[in-house]
């Protein structure tokens, strides 16, 4: 398969509501697409870095710079026999992870489109359905935050976490639980904490959480360690993890009993499926996680999800819940229990809708 061009767009897409972290809140999303040309098929990926740096130290900006100026001159021409050659090709750029993964993802789906295969399969994923959660913002008020939570279980989702930041954890948690004694519920703090609110986490003890994601420094595990130790609710490192290496730190030391795996933030599904096998190793769960994305990373998302130990329920949602109308066809569905069905077309399965991609486009460049 021969790397032939690149199209690099900007998109711009507003959140149906704005949706609130401890770090930000995003109502309109700047989104960069990667369509990839090469001999035998065309692939579609996603960036997944934001507006700002206040989740990775990625933006926009420098995923457009490290794609145009450091990847295409690797992989501008290359004769490559799979999409798994990307990541080692790559290894000579320090991190910069969810650029790669822009590149990278684009490049299996075009290799699944060529195979006439679903990227799942060539994945080598098993799961044919796949268990959805909802990540809900931080609200105004308890009572905005659980008619949210109730009309997310009523559309049939299997797990329900909220957004959580100092000062807005203990209350919001004892309401839902009083309200909701049996949902798999979690909470998720970007980084909001340090170790020396130890003391006001072990607070979320009594409510049995299935977890507490990344409560502490976006690249400090050892911290994370430290507070596991205190705490019966599991700790899940989102930020933290970048690749296998930190996922065997941070497993092997005890900062957390479950890792939440996102394609942008460890570069790729070859990268992925590292940190997915060292976690299956070790019998440490692992679960997909979002990042507002538009359908077209949603999609890659869903083929990572199938891998066999994907076993909780990930951030993956229906369109509906981030667009009015996203750029795929047809749009991500959630069954009323709660899945969303693997598809079974070629590559990812969901077709870019090119004419509303243009539309939305701020900003292009082709790469040849
Ligand atoms: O920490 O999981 C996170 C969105 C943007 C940045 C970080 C995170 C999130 C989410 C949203 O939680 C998940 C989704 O796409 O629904
Ligand atoms: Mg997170």
């Amino acid at each position: 398969m021969r790397v032939r061009k690149v199209v690099l767009r900007e998109i711009h897409l507003n959140l149906i509501e704005p949706f609130e972290t401890s770090f930000e809140t995003t109502d309109l999303r700047r989104i960069l697409l990667i369509e990839a040309h090469t001999d035998v098929a065309t692939g579609w990926g996603e960036c997944t870095a934001g507006e700002h740096p206040y989740y990775s130290y990625e933006t926009v900006e420098t995923a457009w710079h490290i794609i145009r100026d450091f990847l295409w001159p690797i992989l501008r021409g290359r004769d490559i026999a799979s999409a798994s050659e990307t990541w080692d090709l790559l290894s000579r750029i320090r991190g910069h992870n969810m650029a790669k993964a822009g590149i990278e993802t684009a490049l299996w789906d075009a290799e699944a489109k060529w195979k006439n295969m679903p990227l799942s399969q060539l994945l080598g994923g098993s799961h044919l359905e796949i268990p959805c959660g909802v990540s809900i913002g931080i609200q105004d008020s308890t009572e905005e935050l659980l008619a949210k939570v109730e009309k997310e279980l009523h559309a049939g989702y299997q797990r329900v976490k909220i957004k959580i930041k100092p000062g807005r954890e203990v209350e919001p948690v004892k309401a839902l639980r009083g309200r909701f004694p049996r949902i798999r519920l979690m909470v998720d703090a970007n980084s909001a904490y340090t170790l020396a609110d130890a003391p006001l986490l072990k607070r979320l003890d009594p409510f049995y959480l299935t977890m507490i994601e990344q409560p502490l420094g976006w690249n400090d595990i050892y911290s994370h360690a430290q507070l596991q130790k205190q705490l019966d609710t599991p700790i899940c490192l989102d930020e933290c993890i970048h690749n296998g290496s930190d996922a065997r730190a941070a497993v092997e030391t005890g900062a957390c009993r479950i890792i939440n795996i996102k394609l942008g933030r460890v570069g790729g599904h070859t990268a992925a499926r590292r940190v997915h096998d060292f976690c299956q190793s070790k019998n440490v769960p692992v679960w997909c996680g979002g990042m507002l994305e538009s359908g077209i990373g949603r999609a890659h998302n869903i083929a990572m999800s199938t891998l066999a130990n994907f076993t909780l329920p990930g951030d993956v949602s229906a369109s509906r819940r981030y667009w009015h109308e996203d750029i795929i066809e047809p749009e991500v569905e959630v069954s009323r229990q709660g899945t969303i069905r693997v598809p079974a077309a070629p590559g990812i399965g969901y077709v870019p809708r090119l004419d509303r991609i243009e539309s939305l486009t701020r900003r292009r460049e082709m790469l040849e």
